[in-house]
């Protein structure tokens, strides 16, 4: 009993799609500094459904690209929430290929942008490996032009594609995720602590942000800390939460 195309058509008319958010901190200072946005649906009458089902279901149908707009304006209104409530966080969006290829890309950008009076510098766009495949010229054009608006590139589940080392040579990204499989191991397997700690390297050389994904033991969490991983994320540290829980959570800390 999986949704159909017109149940996800009516899911996004009746705004039934919400986004959670995953706490993501700076290890050095212990503080967090925004979060990842992850998108999941209360479908009426089989209950909450994850990105598993939606992602596939919405690429199936050519769905993907309203979706995502519609996930981007989520954040957005997000973003001018809590710079209401005087905090200064990024949000980190998950954006597919599908999207970057999409016309009138720029315009409806800036549309959303000014739509919700916030900085584009708070939005972090996270693209995958396997994003810009085939089409490495556009996606550049396009993500070069999102980066001279202020958005900041994030390459996700970085060290699991094809082709990373020259995506990362032709692209500039600020931020490197390193694929939570490399991190899960980095204890008690030293080819996945060698691949983590190269990569770190790697990512301080051309100057980006690293981040280490799926921290799930305070042992982990130490020893990529004391590595020099800039970012951490992951459920020790935090699980994704609700809008209302997120809030809470936030003033807890302080
Ligand atoms: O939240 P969860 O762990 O279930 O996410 C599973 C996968 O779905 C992850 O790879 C994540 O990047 C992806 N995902 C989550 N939210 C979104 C979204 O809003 N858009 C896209 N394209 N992918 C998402
Ligand atoms: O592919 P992406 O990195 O966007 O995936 C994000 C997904 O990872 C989300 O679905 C989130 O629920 C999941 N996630 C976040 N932290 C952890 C963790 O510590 N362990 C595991 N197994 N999954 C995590
Ligand atoms: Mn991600
Ligand atoms: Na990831």
């Amino acid at each position: 009993n999986t949704p159909t195309a017109e149940d996800l058509a009516r899911g996004l008319a009746e705004e039934e799609l919400f986004l959670v958010y995953q706490p993501k901190f700076d290890l050095k200072l212990n503080r967090v500094v925004g979060a990842e946005a992850l998108l999941r649906w209360q479908e009426p009458s089989r209950g909450l459904m994850s990105p598993d089902i939606i992602i596939p279901l919405a690429e199936r149908h050519e769905m993907m690209v309203e979706l995502t707009w519609q996930v981007l304006t989520l954040a957005c209104r997000q973003l001018q929430r809590w710079r209401r409530l005087g905090w200064n966080l990024s949000l980190s969006v998950n954006v597919p290929a599908a999207w970057i290829r999409s016309a009138g890309l720029f315009e409806a950008f800036d549309s959303l942008i000014s739509r919700y009076d916030i900085s584009s510098h708070d939005l972090i766009l996270e693209v995958t490996e396997s994003t810009t495949l085939g089409c490495l010229g556009y996606a550049k054009h396009i993500l070069t032009g999102l980066r001279q608006r202020g958005c900041r590139l994030s390459l996700d589940d970085f060290g699991i594609g094809y082709s990373s080392m020259m995506q990362l040579h032709r692209l500039t990204f600020d931020e490197l995720k390193v694929d939570r499989s490399f991190i899960s191991r980095i204890e008690q397997d030293k080819r996945a602590e060698a691949i983590a700690l190269s990569i770190l390297d790697l990512g301080h050389r051309l100057e980006m942000v690293v981040v280490a994904e799926g921290i799930e033991t305070p042992e982990q969490h130490a020893l990529l800390k004391a590595a020099g991983y800039d970012l951490g994320q992951g459920f020790w540290l935090a699980r994704p939460l609700t809008e209302e829980s997120f809030v809470h959570w936030c003033h807890h800390l302080v």
